[in-house]
């Protein structure tokens, strides 16, 4: 096997679509027999990280837990296709550190925050606005977008129409080739 690992760094809003495009991109370069692995918050946040919340300082430590062993995936030559908000620049730009140049690819869901709440699938920003959940992303805590992002994907195209997870998921598998 000589397969070379990277870190797909997917950031972005709760309902932007970042489990999607990772788990979209993990079926399609899974049958490319390409070795992949996706980290987001049902493997990670219900295990490694189950004693974290939602403040500053839990997010910054569930990021650099994230981003040690995305390192570690990584080295071991997979594909990692990592999908947490990660909502502080600093915080991802570390893990950027980690890993040799190159090998840390930033995908930033640039979906508007009126969309993922319209959106709104599991109820959550319903509940951020009504003051029950606080210090949700977007509403009352912030989201440092990727200044500078390898790749930035939209919800709609040039014209207005909608994208689908398979041409965002072929968008990052074509930089990755
Ligand atoms: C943001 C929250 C919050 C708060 C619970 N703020 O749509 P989801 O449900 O599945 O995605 C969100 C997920 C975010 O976890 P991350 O580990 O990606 O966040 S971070 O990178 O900031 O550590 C949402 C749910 O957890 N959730 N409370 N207050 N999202």
């Amino acid at each position: 096997l000589h397969q070379k690992g990277c870190i797909v760094w997917i950031t972005g809003l709760s309902g932007a679509g970042k489990s999607t495009l990772a788990f979209t991109m993990d079926r399609t370069m899974m049958a490319m027999g390409k070795l992949t692995y996706v980290l987001d918050g049902d493997n990670i946040r219900h295990g490694l990280c189950k004693d974290l919340g939602f403040s500053a300082a839990d997010r910054q430590e569930n990021i650099r837990r994230v981003g040690e062993v995305a390192t570690l995936f990584a080295d071991a030559g997979l594909i990692t296709l990592v999908s947490f908000i990660s909502p502080y620049k600093r915080d991802r730009d570390i893990v950027r550190e980690m890993v040799p140049p190159g090998h840390f690819i930033e995908v930033f869901m640039n979906v508007p925050l009126e969309v993922c709440e319209r959106r709104d699938a599991k109820g959550l920003y319903k509940l951020a606005r009504a003051g029950v959940i606080k210090g949700f992303t977007g509403i009352d805590d912030p989201y440092e977008k990727p200044e500078t992002p390898e790749i930035t994907i939209h919800d709609v195209d040039e014209k207005g129409g909608p994208v689908s997870p398979d041409q965002m998921a072929w968008t990052v598998i074509q930089y990755l080739a």
